[in-house]
């Protein structure tokens, strides 16, 4: 087989640029490990900044996200018994969109069949080769069969445990981590939404979030173990916890219902550079991760590919590899700022094992200085929507 652009992975980012390669005319093909129904309802991400859903919709695929998708123009922050909301449109005129992640991916996928796209679900044994020369390959297992795509590019789309980032040359590259310690249980509920806006709360038993799906399902997240086991907890310990963490003085309780998924993520930050070499270009978690509490990862995957499907145009279109070679450079911009408001938002709010009462008490003055001043809720505000 033989195609312009070969992609690892059919996430967001990978969907995505196919999509925005196709509307400019250069050939892809995406191969997946997974089946379509297993990727149109993986549960992820849900908070879409302004600038994802421009590009989505510019993209035509924005259809469904614009009439189900809820727009938000404000988040709370709770604390000490109390809830402050940040009016995220009043102090940067913008809002962000709650449409989650695998209705975005069954946008995509459907966008790309039409399109008569190509879409390899079910691949296995996926190996890169020849990625410093200007005729990389990608050999991999379909339907039993071995086979083998000559490309011009191979892009690792396949997340933070692909095969794309360990294939690049080892020298000169730089990995930034950082492991938090903690993890995130996540629930998805059967019920109304408990808040109009998503609520961030931090408490002395450590952090919960209240976010929405859908108007009959809500995203409930509290700070856990990462090695703990979803066996361990009950529903009815899972809402005696959300109930401790996001106890306030007005009254105000979360909506409790059948809860039908539970699961628990791991909190890492993490960067990789640069993310390419040769004819190897990584987006999206394969090259970066945030933890959730900025609600950044997709968007970052979204924005990361938007650079890369203009590279490879100005490329085609004119011969000219400037953009693809200021990729790394473009992309880490925008993906620093966001590390470093996931890092902030994460140390402001969760509990810390090793933190003195010192580090406690500033962290709650920090958190009464973000509510209590215009210019710091501003700056949350700014991150938060995407605003620069
Ligand atoms: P993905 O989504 O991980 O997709 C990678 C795809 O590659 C496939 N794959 C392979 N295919 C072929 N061969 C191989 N060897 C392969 N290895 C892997 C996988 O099967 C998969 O289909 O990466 P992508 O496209 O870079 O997208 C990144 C986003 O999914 C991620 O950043 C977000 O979900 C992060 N995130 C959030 N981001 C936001 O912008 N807003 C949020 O509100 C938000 N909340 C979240 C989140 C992530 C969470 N979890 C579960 C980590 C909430 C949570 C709980
Ligand atoms: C979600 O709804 O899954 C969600 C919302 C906000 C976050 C993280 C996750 O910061």
């Amino acid at each position: 087989m033989r195609t312009q652009v070969a992609i690892i992975g059919a996430g967001p980012a990978g969907l995505l640029l196919s999509h925005l390669l196709h509307l400019n005319g250069i050939e892809a093909i995406v191969l997946e490990s997974r089946t379509q129904a297993e990727i149109e309802a993986t549960i992820r991400a849900g908070v879409l900044e302004q600038g994802t859903m421009d590009i989505l919709n510019n993209a035509g695929v924005g259809a469904r996200m614009q009439a189900e998708g809820a727009l938000h123009h404000g988040i709370e922050l709770a604390f000490g018994g109390q809830r402050h909301r940040i009016d995220l449109t009043e102090l940067t005129g913008k809002a962000i969109t709650v449409y989650p992640q695998h209705e975005v991916i069954k946008d995509l996928v459907a966008a790309r069949l039409a399109a008569q796209g190509q879409l390899l679900f079910e691949v296995s044994g996926v190996q890169l080769h020849g990625v410093d020369t200007t005729t990389p390959s990608v050999a991999f297992v379909h339907r039993g069969e071995a086979a083998r795509i000559e490309a011009d590019f191979v892009i690792g789309c396949d997340g933070y445990h692909g095969v794309a980032r360990p294939a690049m040359p080892g020298q000169g590259r730089q990995d930034f981590k950082r492991d938090y310690g903690f993890g995130w249980f996540g629930v998805l509920v059967e019920s109304a939404p408990s808040s109009d806006e998503l609520i961030y709360a931090r408490h002395e038993r450590g952090f919960a979030l209240v976010s929405t799906r859908t108007p009959t399902v809500q995203r409930l997240y509290f700070q856990c173990d990462p090695a703990d086991h979803v066996d361990n907890w009950s529903d009815d310990r899972i809402w005696a916890e959300l109930h401790a963490r996001l106890e306030n003085d007005d009254g105000w309780r979360v909506n409790e219902g059948r809860i039908f998924q539970k699961n628990i993520i791991g909190m890492r930050s993490f960067v990789s550079t640069p993310m390419q070499s040769g004819r190897l270009f990584l987006a999206g978690d394969a090259a970066h991760i945030v933890p959730p509490t900025g609600a950044k990862g997709m968007n970052l995957a979204v924005s990361d590919v938007a650079l890369l499907a203009q590279g490879l145009e100005q490329f085609y279109r004119r011969g000219s590899e400037e953009r693809l070679q200021g990729y790394t450079a473009a992309a880490l911009k925008r993906v620093w700022r966001a590390e470093y408001f996931s890092w902030w938002m994460t140390s402001l709010l969760h509990t810390f094992a090793d933190a003195t009462p010192f580090q406690r008490e500033v962290q709650r003055a920090e958190l009464e200085c973000v509510v209590g001043s215009r210019a710091m809720a501003t700056a949350l505000a700014e991150n938060y929507v995407g605003a620069f």
